[in-house]
């Protein structure tokens, strides 16, 4: 474990501060959260960091007195002016990314102002972490309204151990895709050592995401990008279930309060249902569902009654206006329909009940009945369950419930079928006593287990592996290339060799490669490198001879080696030679068919045919699918082509079917028996063709790998354009040092 302290990060504190008759007050909101993290708190010393609820009017020397008393408990305010408060959280939190994360596609707006809140919002949190933030700390950030923080953290403070943990679901990359700014929001959380989410399912859309917004791949369980890895999880909450329990055996009040409810509803059915009044959490559905219940099974009418317990919730968006409206009148309609003087079918409560009143509604009804048409975990499902010990109740429970990865025996429904909900119902309600039993024990079981304690305790265990392993770990890349030491070294050199890749070193990928072709200042430094003393100097590419010579074909001086070897045209001869007596073409005909075949299979792939290599691009074609296919087609190939000279071999966005020999490892040896006594090495490169290069190489060369990722070669750059800037200044060099020399004899003569 850390050494350090916690620091929890949350939009809202665990705090309720209001002005009661008696001045300010602070108490502290109950929640599974609060009660595993108080906990862990207070063990290992921290402090929670968030937004009180509401903007200071006025400074206000009561407020003051009472944030400081929280302060020394360790409860961190951030102050958020009304105005940016209205904009973040009302604004681009709750109406941009909650209604898009949960599908809710229509009732997404982006307002451009919402985004510069939001942004200003994550960096006052920051402001607040960094305050606090001391070595071997640990940084826990919850939630959507956060998702910039993890990356503002890691800006300043490199060695920090952030994690992050999305409440909520995420949503299908196509969805994703919508939000504006989405590749920040991707880049914000990517500043975290550990992601985690609450199902599989959200895991792997982010990890879509992440390929189709970022071009980013990832694995099941990591991802690196940027130069520093992410650890991704999926860590479904539970709840803390002596809370709900404890009340029934032990809390007299509950006690009070469900015998209360047997005599009210002596003879009668409870049908329960609990949310915070939100269109994500499907109350009018239900509501529908019922009357439906009540039209097909006429014989439940004045046995059961739904009881809906429902907190109001950001009630200054519109959106929740209108569900408030709907769901007034739906109940009104379902009373008017079918009620009796004895009988009332809902009994709507819209306020935030008691613990107390709430265990024991739970403890007495018979169905919970718990249908949002989305949620990240839903936490009521599982509180429901804990109260029913004795397996007595059922969990009808919604299928887009982030609780139903885990809630097998519950009974599953779409919430959107009313209809088919109505008949689970009706079949539930008769269902033999035995079979309910059974379903309830299994899940009141794995309550039990999986507890928020267990949850917390796991979420922070695997973010300290993922940090100790980033803080361990060796750099994921090759040291920066250090340009004033090359530079000295090809000045004090004599005999010098240099050899340059082409497509991703020279110039950047173009989704086509025709489309690569190289500038002028490319040429132009190629050509005074190749004509300056004492330097030999080569293409290395696994392009086409035509294209080689089309690009270089007239610079003086300069090696051209094309097909990754398999070509070499030498500055004296001009011609070009194959490595080996040039292979029939046969084995074309053979590999065309099942390359066709990808072709045909994947819009935006195409094939390019050199003469000792095949080649299927799919940089243009979607990114996963295109990735998926490559693998399937390397494995078909290899099985296909296993005693033959031939590869299948997966470059950047391509599968090249080539023959073993042609491979630029080989090719050096000849370019190094050229200049055997060059004391000044160089090879550039970006792929893994470019391996063979690095390591091919005889003694202390420099061999530079142009962008991310492990590598044989010393050192690194960012990109191509840092190769024209570094190639740049050697030319100048190579230059000055030359007119230097024509210079001095003149000088001497004069
Ligand atoms: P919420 O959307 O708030 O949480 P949920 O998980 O159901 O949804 O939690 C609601 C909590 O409020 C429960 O603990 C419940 O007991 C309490 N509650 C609801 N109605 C109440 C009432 N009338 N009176 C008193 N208490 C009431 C977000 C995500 C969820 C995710 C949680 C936790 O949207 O998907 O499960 O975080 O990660």
């Amino acid at each position: 474990m850390a050494e350090g302290k916690l620091i929890v990060v949350s939009n809202r504190l665990p705090l309720s501060v209001r002005r009661g008759p008696e001045g300010w007050v602070a108490e502290p909101s109950s929640g599974g959260l609060a009660s595993a993290v108080n906990p862990i708190l207070k063990q290992r010393g921290g402090l929670w960091i968030g937004w009180p609820g509401h903007a200071p009017r006025e400074l206000d020397a009561g407020r003051e007195t009472l944030l400081e008393g929280a302060r020394q408990k360790g409860f961190v305010t951030v102050d958020l002016p009304a105005d940016l408060a209205r904009r973040f959280y009302e604004g681009y939190a709750n109406q941009t990314l909650w209604p898009l994360f949960h599908n809710f596609a229509t009732n997404f707006e982006a307002d451009p102002e919402g985004w510069t809140a939001y942004v200003t919002a994550n960096r006052r949190f920051r402001d607040a972490v960094l305050e606090h933030l001391e070595p071997g700390d640990t940084v826990w950030i919850h939630d959507y309204h956060l998702m910039l923080l993890p990356r503002l953290i890691r800006d300043v403070a490199p060695e920090a151990r952030v994690g992050f943990f999305l409440h909520i679901p995420f949503p299908a990359s196509e969805t994703f895709r919508i939000l504006p700014h989405r590749d920040e929001v991707l880049r914000g959380l990517l500043g975290a050592d550990l992601v985690a989410f609450q199902t599989h399912l959200d895991l792997q859309h982010f990890r879509s995401s992440l390929l189709r917004v970022l071009g980013v791949p990832s694995a099941l369980d990591r991802v690196t990008a940027q130069g520093s890895s992410t650890r991704l999880e999926a860590l479904p909450i539970g709840i803390a279930p002596e809370e709900f329990a404890g009340y029934i055996e032990n809390d007299a009040k509950t006690q009070r309060a469900f015998e209360a409810l047997r005599k009210r509803y002596r003879n009668r059915r409870i049908l329960l249902g609990v949310d915070r009044l939100d269109y994500t959490k499907g109350i009018p559905e239900r509501l529908r569902a019922y009357r439906k219940l009540l039209q097909r099974a006429p014989h439940l009418r004045g046995q059961i009654v739904l009881v809906q317990v429902a907190v109001p919730s950001r009630e200054r968006i519109p959106e929740y206006d209108r569900l408030r409206n709907t769901v007034n009148s739906l109940v009104g309609e379902v009373n008017g329909e079918f009620g009796t003087p004895e009988w009332t079918p809902v009994v709507y409560i819209r306020r935030a009940i008691s613990r107390s009143e709430l265990v024991a509604l739970y403890a007495a009804a018979e169905v919970g009945w718990v249908t949002p048409l989305r949620d990240g975990m839903n936490l009521v499902s599982k509180e429901y369950v804990a109260c029913h010990r004795r397996g007595e109740g059922v969990l009808v429970l919604s299928e887009f419930a982030g609780a139903a990865a885990e809630m097998g025996e519950a009974f599953l429904v779409n919430p959107y079928d009313e209809e088919r909900v109505a008949a689970v119902l009706e079949r539930v309600l008769n269902l033999p006593a035995e079979e309910r039993k059974e379903r309830m024990l299994m899940l009141h079981r794995r309550v039990l287990r999986n507890t928020v304690f267990r949850w917390s305790e796991r979420f922070l265990l695997l973010l300290d592996e993922a940090a100790q392993g980033r803080l361990a770990a060796r750099p994921e890349r090759p040291d920066a290339l250090p340009v004033a030491a090359t530079l000295e070294s090809f000045r004090a050199s004599r005999s010098r060799l240099v050899l340059l890749d082409y497509d991703g070193t020279l110039v950047p990928f173009a989704p086509r490669p025709r489309d690569a072709v190289p500038t002028p200042r490319v040429v132009d430094l190629v050509a005074r490198l190749a004509g300056a003393a004492g330097v030999t100097a080569a293409i290395v590419s696994g392009r086409s001879r035509a294209d080689l010579e089309a690009f270089f074909g007239h610079v003086p001086d300069l090696w051209l080696i094309a097909e990754h070897g398999g070509l070499v045209r030498s500055p004296l001869t001009r011609e070009w030679e194959m490595a080996r007596p040039r292979p029939g073409d046969e084995w074309k005909a053979r590999v065309l068919p099942v390359l066709d075949h990808y072709i045909d299979r994947t819009p935006g792939s195409f094939l390019e045919e050199k003469e000792l290599a095949l080649v299927w691009h799919h940089r243009l074609a979607d990114p996963e699918f295109g990735e998926w296919l490559a693998n399937e087609l390397v494995a078909t190939l290899d099985e296909m082509l296993a005693d033959t000279e031939l590869q299948a071999i997966r470059g950047n966005k391509t599968v090249e079917v080539r023959f073993a020999w042609a491979n630029k490892g080989a090719v050096v040896d000849r370019l190094q028996s050229l200049r055997p006594d060059a004391d000044f090495r160089l090879a550039i490169g970006d792929d893994r063709t470019d391996e063979d290069l690095f390591q091919r190489l005889r003694g202390e060369a420099w061999t530079v790998r142009v962008g991310e990722g492990t590598s044989s070669a010393r050192y690194s750059v960012d990109s191509p354009a840092d190769v024209l800037a570094f190639l740049e200044t050697l030319v100048s060099a190579a230059e000055d040092a030359q007119r230097e020399i024509e210079f001095a004899p003149r000088v001497a003569a004069g």
